[in-house]
């Protein structure tokens, strides 16, 4: 008999946001921005929740942010900060259960099954997690209590901002069954417009049909639908136990232009940058990518992602480069003008550096998200 499990998903709250609060504390409480300023070419990393008010999410064009909220605060990126903290949360975290995996760079699954006596019950565990967290870094965070990590994620979204929510064994169906499909982890914009228009909007809907019918329907994706719809562990990421396979799934750099640009040799330039950030952070985690891509998106917003898989796998700047520089020259629409270029190296096929030792890198477990289907137009 499989013994039963207790998860926390630990997410943190507004995160960017929060962490430019820490620099700047007149942040605190603002509708603030983080990603760059109103008149920029960018995206949205991070709205406050103040912001959120006014519509304003992640992955929304700034200029249209700045549209549904003119008095907020617009605010760069410091990468380098968020990385420091997404260290410091991994150190709470890792003091308080062996058992962590780091899913992106604010949130991780924790297993902590087995730790009652140490911390007693679920919920006071989740709420001494809660304030050492606080403690340690200043940041909220919110989290998620659940004998899968599928309803631990689901719940910890349910309890933002900073709150604490234990949906006890045995009430997965009924926790589950009033939230809109979208909510289920792998539910994008794509399926859940296939789920409405096949009748199907919330999570009980899904958990009422027939297996056979969502297999039928959608696949092999859609059995794990329907295992996901009942709170089970199920599909993609979740058919795994953590840490099982830890280790970014693809390391990714992109630059978006304030000026259009088809000037080949200032696009070259860039591209060249971006391969060797990637190199960069190969070589920082011990690892090789066998599979190379590059995104372009034009000054209309038309966005092609292109890839291309080695013989073997590299950490080599200029081979990266090469590679991405020949994806460019087979895929770029001449005349048209691009906007941003990515470089994603995806390390799917990756091997540890054997330079290295086995001992795996604590920061190798963590990943930047994955890239938003909305925003990356795939
Ligand atoms: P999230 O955890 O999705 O969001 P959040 O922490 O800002 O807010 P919430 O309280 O709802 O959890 O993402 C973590 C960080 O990742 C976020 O602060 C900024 C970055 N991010 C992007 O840069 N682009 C994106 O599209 C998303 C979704 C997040
Ligand atoms: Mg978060
Ligand atoms: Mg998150």
């Amino acid at each position: 008999m499989t013994v039963p499990r207790t998860y926390f998903h630990v997410d943190m709250d507004a995160f960017f946001v929060s962490v430019e609060e820490v620099y700047d504390p007149s942040l605190i409480g603002k509708p603030v921005i983080v990603g760059g300023q109103a008149h920029e070419r960018g995206v949205v990393s991070a709205a406050s929740y103040a912001a959120r008010k006014f519509g304003v999410h992640s992955a929304m064009p700034l200029r249209t942010a700045y549209k549904l909220c003119p008095q907020a605060i617009f605010v760069d990126g410091h990468p380098s900060r968020y990385r420091e903290y997404s260290e410091k949360v991994y150190k709470v975290l890792s003091d308080f259960s062996p058992v962590v995996e780091m899913a992106s760079v604010d949130e991780a699954y924790i297993d902590i099954t087995g730790t009652e006596r140490l911390y007693g019950p679920p919920l006071r565990a989740a709420h001494l997690l809660h304030d050492r967290m606080k403690a340690a870094t200043r940041l909220n965070c919110s989290i998620g209590i659940a004998a899968s990590r599928l309803v631990a994620k689901i719940s910890s979204d349910q309890a933002k901002p900073n709150g604490v929510l234990w949906v006890i064994p045995g009430t997965e169906a009924a926790f589950l069954a009033p939230l809109d499909v979208r909510k289920v982890p792998g539910v994008g914009k794509v399926t859940e417009k296939n789920l409405h228009a096949a009748g199907i909007r919330k999570v009980g809907d899904l958990a009422r049909l027939d297996e056979k019918l969502l297999e039928q329907r959608f696949g092999k994706w859609g059995l794990a639908l329907a295992g996901k719809s009942r709170g089970l562990d199920a599909g993609g990421w979740f058919d795994r136990e953590i840490g099982e396979d830890v280790g970014p799934k693809s390391i990714s750099h992109e630059h978006t232009y304030n000026e259009d640009t088809a000037d080949v040799v200032q696009l070259e330039s860039t591209l060249a940058r971006l391969s060797e950030m990637v190199g960069r952070r190969l070589r920082e985690h011990g690892l090789h990518a066998r599979t190379l891509q590059l995104k372009l998106r034009y000054s209309d917003f038309t966005t092609i992602t292109r890839a291309h898989s080695l013989n073997r796998a590299t950490q080599i700047d200029t081979e990266i480069f090469d590679e991405i520089r020949a994806l460019f020259h087979a895929n770029w629409r001449r005349g048209a003008r691009p906007l941003a270029r990515r470089t994603p190296t995806r390390a799917r096929d990756r091997t540890p550096d054997p330079r290295r030792s086995s001992r795996s890198c604590p920061a190798a477990g963590r990943s930047w998200p994955p890239p938003d289907p909305r925003t990356t137009g795939r």
